[in-house]
């Protein structure tokens, strides 16, 4: 291992200490306090994984056109999403001028961005058009572009890296191009959208969700449609669980919808599952929400694709609507998580689907997230806590997450990442 720049250990936990800390932490473990409540840990974070890995960030059907853009923040750094000529482009959302925060609103159609502050205008392309007519004769707009991020989209997904040089992405691209080509998410539409900030650290939420073990005690409505096991490769998978998704899938490969386990590292997996015996959606009944399915889909019996992409979202596919959820960390007891029901963009409000009953199951679980999440938080900060054992039976899924995340924090904060964990 190379040696840290030792101006970067203060007292409290400082880059190297993280690094040693996760260097000795004990695996299967959950991890020491620091990493869940220190303002030290969370801005290292932020430089570390959110600065520095892909970030799901959208869809392109949220800016269907020319000139539409939506924003978003990634720690301290506002950033927009355009679309120009080109395609789908990120940027900085910072003005060269003296840096004003230039779009300003969630999301927009623009002929051209204009500054709020002195109206510097930037093209789409982020070319400087327009910085009024006093700059001085040397002024060369051609020196002040906005400055790009690097951005990739797949399938309908957009994500974003704050990194010089972003890790390897193609794969993981191309595989999700496969399997939501049968969703054409370029025409959906976003139904309905909600925000929920949590009292808890991001890596808390993201534990959460990568286990069902707190589902029998915590999500009725929730267990009304999924089923325990979210694979075959569940240790718990029965022989007749293991045979419902192989019925499916016999079904699924005749339509041409992918439905076998691909994983990309511990960083990415993309896997369908049959829902309940009978049930479509995941809806309080389990009846379809939507009138219209997504996309070239027929069959209404699709369970659902799950796509989870580290280190910040996970993916409900099913026949008639999908459900996004980004992970936006707030602070280091404070954490968004935004949802967003996705159905044919030709589908009417009242008419093909209603809004109540579209998002009712996942706001429930959604809210019952964030109390087992805050008060996960609550008790790690306490004198009293300790790291305690992950279940290998129940929890694989958050092991496999704090895996990921302790391999990629000191492969990025050594200068070693460049394995796709
Ligand atoms: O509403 C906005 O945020 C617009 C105005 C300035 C630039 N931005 C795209
Ligand atoms: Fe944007 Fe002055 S800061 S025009
Ligand atoms: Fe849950």
């Amino acid at each position: 291992m190379e040696q840290i720049n030792t101006a970067l250990l203060g007292t409290a936990p400082g880059l190297g200490d993280a690094v040693q800390m996760l260097q000795q932490r004990r695996p299967g473990y959950s991890l020491p306090q620091a990493f869940y409540n220190s303002p030290d840990v969370f801005a290292a974070d932020m430089e570390q994984i959110y600065g520095k890995e892909w970030l799901y960030v959208g869809l392109t059907c949220e800016i269907p056109k020319e000139g539409n853009f939506i924003t978003l923040e990634v720690g301290n750094n506002p950033i927009t999403i355009v679309r120009n000529k080109q395609g789908v482009q990120a940027f900085h959302n910072v003005c060269r001028h003296r840096g004003s925060r230039l779009c300003t609103s969630k999301k927009g159609k623009v002929a051209k961005l204009v500054c709020p502050y002195h109206q510097w205008t930037y093209e789409l392309d982020g070319n400087l058009l327009y910085a009024g007519n006093d700059m001085g004769e040397n002024f060369n707009k051609a020196e002040f572009p906005l400055k790009k991020v690097h951005t990739r989209t797949g399938g309908g997904y957009i994500f974003i890296s704050l990194a010089d040089n972003p890790p390897e992405i193609d794969d993981f691209l191309a595989e999700l191009e496969r399997y939501l080509e049968p969703y054409d998410l370029e025409n959906a539409k976003v139904a309905v959208q909600s925000e929920i900030v949590e009292d808890a650290n991001w890596k808390l939420v993201i534990e959460n969700n990568r286990e069902c073990y707190h589902c029998n005690g915590s999500h009725p409505e929730l267990l009304n449609t999924l089923l325990e096991f979210d694979d075959t490769t569940d240790p718990r998978a029965t022989d007749s669980f293991k045979a419902h998704v192989a019925r499916m899938g016999e079904q699924w490969d005749a339509e041409k919808i992918p439905h076998h386990h691909v994983s990309f590292g511990l960083r990415n997996r993309m896997v369908r599952m049959p829902l309940a015996e009978g049930k479509v959606a995941m809806t309080i009944d389990g009846s379809h929400a939507c009138e219209k399915t997504l996309g070239r889909v027929k069959n209404r019996e699709l369970g659902s694709l799950r796509i989870l992409h580290l280190p910040n979202s996970w993916n409900h596919g099913q026949s008639d609507h999908l459900v996004t959820f980004q992970v936006v960390p707030m602070g280091p007891q404070k954490t968004k998580v935004i949802t967003k029901w996705v159905v044919h963009k030709d589908a009417v409000e009242g008419v093909d689907y209603d809004v109540e009953k579209l998002r009712r199951v996942w706001d429930a679980t959604n809210a019952q997230d964030r109390t087992l999440a805050e008060e996960n938080q609550r008790g790690i900060n306490s004198m009293a806590y300790e790291p305690g054992p992950y279940s290998a039976t129940y929890e694989f899924g958050v092991v496999n997450f704090i895996d990921w995340y302790a391999d990629t924090f000191i492969g990025h904060a050594t200068g070693h990442a460049g394995s796709q964990t």
